[in-house]
C-alpha cells in the first residue's frame, strides 16, 4: 500500500521507482506522502485553544518522527528495504534546521509533541530563521561560527498565503506564515506557524555569521539571537520580538473572530503561553490591537491578563530580559504608552519598587509585565520554582501566591527513545508491552526484572551496541576515534559557566596527571563533550579552547591515551543528542546548585539507561527521589548553601587554591607549558586568571568532592551486573519525564482545553 504510494509520488515527481531513485528524492518522496497524510488525518479541535509563544522551537529532524507518530514507520522502514533503501539513509538526506539553542527551544518542539498527542488543540507560534542558530565548527582548537541553512525548495514549511503587516517606527513590513505540520503519536495534528519576512535577503550574510544588522527589512529572520553584543545587535532582538508578537497576535484575534466574534470573551477560548520573556511584548501588544478594535483600556488589560499565562526558565540575572525604554521608542513607539500604563497601575496599588515595569533606570522589566498581567507564572521543576517563590520572585509570590504554580519539564518519549533507541524500545516491548508509549508510568512495570540476570545482560548488550553505533557515527561524521570499550562520560548541553564544563575539564586534568603518575584506570575513560558557546561570550569560548588543547594533549599521548581520552563533538545539535543519549554510561549534571532551572538532558540519559552524576540542582533532584540514592551520584553543595554564599559575598575561589595545593596544582595546569605549546596563551591565562580571581560559578567550590564521587562512579562501573541494574531502575523511574504528563499538568492548571 504505502509502497505503492510512494512509487506514484516518485513516478510523478522524476519519472523513478523506489528503487532507481536516490536518497535525496526518496526523502522528498517521504516528505510529500506525510504532508498527504497529516492532510487526509484527523486535526485537533476544540472550543478552547492554546498558542505557544516562543522565539525557538528546537524541533530536529521531522521525518522519522513523523512517520512514528503517523503510525506507519515500520510499514516504510519494509517498503523501502525491500527496495533495497535504508531508512537511517535516507534520514541523512534530512537538513536539521537549528532553530533554538538549548533546553528551552527542545522543550518547546517536545511540547507541541505531546500537546498534538493528547488531542488537545494547540499550535505554535514563533520565527522561521533561515540560517537558526550558528553551525560550529572549530579551526585551531577554537569555534568558529558559520551559518546553518536548512530550507530548501521541498521542506517541511507550508506557505499559507497569509500576510500580516507590522508597523515599526519609520516603516512597516509585510509577513508571511508559514506552517509546519505537528503530528500527535496516534492522535490528530496541530501546526507550528513561523513567521517570515517578505523582503528577506539571504544574500545579506557572506563568510561566517556577519551581515549588515541595521537594514531590518532584509536582515530580521536571517538567524536566531543574532550576536546581542552590542546596540545595533539589541534593536534587531526587539525587531524579531516585536515582529513574532505582531503576527501572533493578528493570527490570534484573526483565528478567534473566524470562529467566535465576540473580544470581550477572547479568554474563554483562548489560552497564550508565553515562552520565557522573548515574546512578552505580545501582552501590551494584544491590548494595543483589542484597543484598536474598540475596546477600552482597561476591559483590554483584564481580557490580556486572564488570557496570557508566563513561564520562567531562568533565575540568572543576565538572562532576564530588561530592555532600555529608548530602545522600545526606537522600534516600537506604538507599545511604550501601554507599557507606562501598565507600570502605573502597578504603582498605583504598591509601593515595593522591586515589583515595578519600568525600574528607575528606565528599563522595562519584560519579567515583572508578565507576573503582572498574567494568570499564572510557572517555574519548570520542583526546586526551580521554590527559589523563584522563596527568593527570586518572593515580592511578587507575596502579591500573588495564587498565580505561582510548578510545573517540572518532561521529554516526549516518541523521539528520545521510541525514535533514538531502536534497540531498547523494542527489547522494553517485549517485556512489557508497548503501554508505556501512550502512558510512560508504565515503564516501572520494569522494575519486575531488576533482580533478572537475562535482562539486566540483555540491557548491557542493548547499551555496548548503541556505543559501537556512537563509534560508527562520530568516526564518519567528525573524524573521531572513541573506544568502544571506554567508559562514555557524556556532559552535552550549551556551553556555560554554570553548567561547569570547566569543572569537568578539571577532572580530565586531574586523571591525566594520576595516570602519569602510574594510577590507571581499571576500564578505560571516554569524557565526551557537546557544546556550543554564545558567539561573543568569551570565558564560554575559552573553555571550549582548553577542552580541545586537553583533547590534543591527551589524544596524542601514547602513555595516557589507553587509558583516558577526549573529545568535543563539533556542532553538537538534536541529531548529534539522538546518536549519543543512547550510548552514554555516565550523564553528568554538574550545575551550581540553584542555578540549573531544570536541564532536560538529564532526563532524556536517564530514559536510556545512564546514570547521573550531579548536583542537587533543578530537576535533578526529582531523578534522585525517584530512582534512590544507589542509582544516582549526587555530589557538592547545597542550594540553601550557595544561595547564602552568594547572599554573603562570602566565596572567593584564591582561598580554594592558597589552601589546597592539588586544587592549585590543577588549575595551574591550564597554563601548563604543555598546554600553552598547544594553545592560544591568552585564552589559557584568560580562564586561568578567571578561575582564580572570580570563578563567579563556584566551580573551586565543589570540585573535589566531584572528583570523589565521579572516581566512585567509575569504580561501581566494574560490577557489571550491579550496574546494569542502576540502568534498568534508572529507565523504569523515567516515567514520569515524559512531556505528555507536563502537558496534561499545563492543560489541567492553567490552559484549560476541553
Ligand atoms: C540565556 C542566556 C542568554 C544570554 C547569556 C546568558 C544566558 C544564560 C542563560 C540563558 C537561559 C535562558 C533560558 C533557558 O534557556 N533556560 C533553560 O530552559 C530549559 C527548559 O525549561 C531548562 O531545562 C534549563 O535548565 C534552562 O537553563
Amino acid at each position: 500500500m504505502i509502497e505503492n504510494k510512494l512509487n506514484e509520488i516518485l513516478a510523478r515527481r522524476c519519472g523513478k521507482n523506489i528503487k532507481d531513485a536516490d536518497n535525496k528524492e526518496v526523502y522528498y518522496a517521504l516528505m510529500e506522502l506525510t504532508k498527504d497524510y497529516v492532510k487526509e488525518g484527523k486535526k485537533n479541535e476544540g472550543d478552547k485553544k492554546l498558542y505557544y509563544i516562543s522565539a525557538e522551537f528546537l524541533i530536529g529532524k521531522l521525518l522519522s518522527n513523523n512517520l512514528i507518530n503517523l503510525g506507519i514507520y515500520e510499514e516504510v522502514k519494509e517498503a523501502l528495504s525491500k527496495n533495497g533503501k535504508a531508512i537511517e539513509a535516507i534520514e541523512e538526506e534530512e537538513l536539521e534546521p537549528s532553530l533554538g539553542n538549548g533546553g528551552l527551544g527542545r522543550l518547546a518542539a517536545c511540547f507541541l509533541d505531546s500537546i498534538a498527542t493528547l488531542g488537545l488543540c494547540g499550535d505554535g507560534i514563533g520565527l522561521n530563521y533561515h540560517f537558526g542558530l550558528f553551525k560550529q565548527v572549530f579551526e585551531n582548537n577554537k569555534q568558529k561560527e558559520t551559518k546553518n541553512p536548512w530550507i530548501e525548495k521541498d521542506s517541511w514549511l507550508n506557505d499559507t498565503g497569509i500576510c500580516f503587516t507590522v508597523p515599526f517606527k519609520d516603516f512597516s513590513l509585510q509577513s508571511r506564515l508559514y506552517d509546519i505540520d505537528v503530528t500527535g503519536y496516534e492522535n490528530g495534528s496541530n501546526k507550528l506557524h513561523l513567521f517570515d519576512v517578505e523582503s528577506i535577503d539571504e544574500s545579506l550574510v557572506g563568510d561566517g555569521i556577519n551581515f549588515n544588522k541595521y537594514d531590518i527589512a532584509k536582515n530580521l529572520t536571517l538567524f536566531l539571537y543574532p550576536d546581542d553584543s552590542d546596540e545595533a545587535g539589541n534593536l534587531l532582538r526587539i525587531y524579531q520580538q516585536y515582529f513574532m508578537v505582531c503576527n501572533g497576535a493578528q493570527l490570534i484575534l484573526k483565528e478567534y473572530c473566524d470562529k467566535w466574534g465576540d473580544l470581550h470573551k477572547l479568554h474563554e477560548h483562548v489560552a497564550i503561553q508565553i515562552n520565557d520573556t522573548h515574546p512578552s511584548m505580545v501582552i501590551p501588544e494584544l491590548i494595543r490591537l483589542l484597543m484598536e478594535r474598540g475596546i477600552g483600556q482597561d476591559e483590554a488589560v483584564e481580557i490580556v491578563s486572564k488570557t496570557c499565562a508566563y513561564t520562567n526558565h531562568t533565575i540568572l540575572a543576565e538572562a532576564l530580559e530588561k530592555w532600555p525604554m529608548h530602545y522600545l521608542e526606537q522600534v516600537v513607539p506604538q507599545l511604550v504608552p501601554i507599557i507606562r500604563n501598565l507600570d502605573e497601575r502597578v504603582r498605583a496599588k504598591y509601593q515595593d519598587e522591586r515589583v515595578y515595569i519600568i525600574d528607575k533606570d528606565n528599563r522595562v522589566h519584560m519579567a515583572h509585565m508578565d507576573i503582572h498581567y498574567g494568570y499564572s507564572v510557572n517555574g519548570v521543576a520542583a526546586l526551580h520554582t521554590e527559589i523563584l517563590e522563596e527568593s527570586e520572585l518572593r515580592p511578587f509570590y507575596d502579591i500573588y501566591p495564587e498565580k505561582f504554580n510548578n510545573k517540572t519539564n518532561g521529554i516526549t518519549f516518541r523521539r528520545w527513545l521510541i525514535h533514538c533507541n531502536h534497540d531498547l524500545n523494542n527489547y522494553l516491548e517485549s517485556l512489557i508491552g508497548k503501554g508505556f508509549h501512550k502512558d510512560a508510568e508504565e515503564l516501572k512495570k520494569l522494575m519486575d526484572y531488576k533482580d533478572d540476570d537475562k535482562v539486566i545482560d540483555e540491557l548491557l548488550k542493548i547499551k555496548q551496541g548503541n556505543k559501537k553505533k556512537l563509534v560508527s557515527y562520530l568516526k564518519e561524521t567528525r573524524g573521531l576515534e572513541l573506544d568502544e570499550n571506554a567508559i562514555f562520560d557524556v556532559q552535552i548541553k550549551r556551553l556555560h559557566e554554570y553548567k561547569r564544563q570547566q569543572m569537568n575539564a578539571l577532572y580530565v586534568i586531574y586523571k591525566y596527571l594520576e595516570i602519569k603518575k602510574g594510577n590507571k584506570p581499571k576500564t578505560p575513560i571516554n569524557v565526551i563533550f557537546g557544546a556550543k558557546a554564545a558567539p561573543a561570550y568569551v570565558v564560554a569560548k575559552d573553555i571550549i579552547h582548553l577542552i580541545l588543547c586537553l583533547q590534543q594533549l591527551i589524544n596524542n599521548d601514547p602513555e595516557v591515551s589507553p587509558y583516558l581520552k577526549v573529545f568535543m563533538v563539533e556542532n553538537y545539535n538534536v541529531t548529534a543528542a539522538e546518536k549519543l543519549i543512547p550510548a552514554a554510561d555516565i550523564s553528568e549534571q554538574i550545575s551550581l546548585a540553584s542555578k540549573e532551572a531544570s536541564g532536560t538532558g538529564n532526563m532524556k540519559m536517564m530514559l536510556n539507561g545512564a546514570v547521573t552524576l550531579g548536583t542537587m540542582d533543578g530537576a535533578n533532584v526529582e531523578i534522585a527521589d525517584l530512582v534512590g540514592k544507589d542509582n544516582i551520584y549526587i555530589f557538592g553543595e547545597t542550594s540553601e548553601k550557595v544561595i547564602d554564599l552568594y547572599a554573603k559575598s562570602a566565596y572567593h575561589s584564591v582561598d580554594y587554591c592558597i589552601n589546597d595545593p592539588e586544587i592549585k596544582s590543577w588549575v595551574d595546569f591550564i597554563v601548563s607549558a604543555e598546554l600553552l605549546k598547544i594553545g592560544d596563551p591568552e585564552r589559557l591565562l584568560n580562564l586561568h586568571a578567571e578561575l582564580i580571581k572570580k570563578d563567579w560559578f563556584m566551580t573551586l567550590l565543589d570540585v573535589k568532592d566531584y572528583i570523589r564521587v565521579k572516581e566512585q562512579a567509575f569504580a561501581d562501573y566494574e560490577d557489571r551486573k550491579a550496574w546494569g541494574k542502576k540502568m534498568l531502575v534508572n529507565t523504569a523511574q523515567a516515567g514520569f519525564f515524559s512531556s505528555d504528563r507536563t502537558i496534561a499538568q499545563y492543560n489541567e492548571d492553567i490552559w484549560h482545553l476541553s
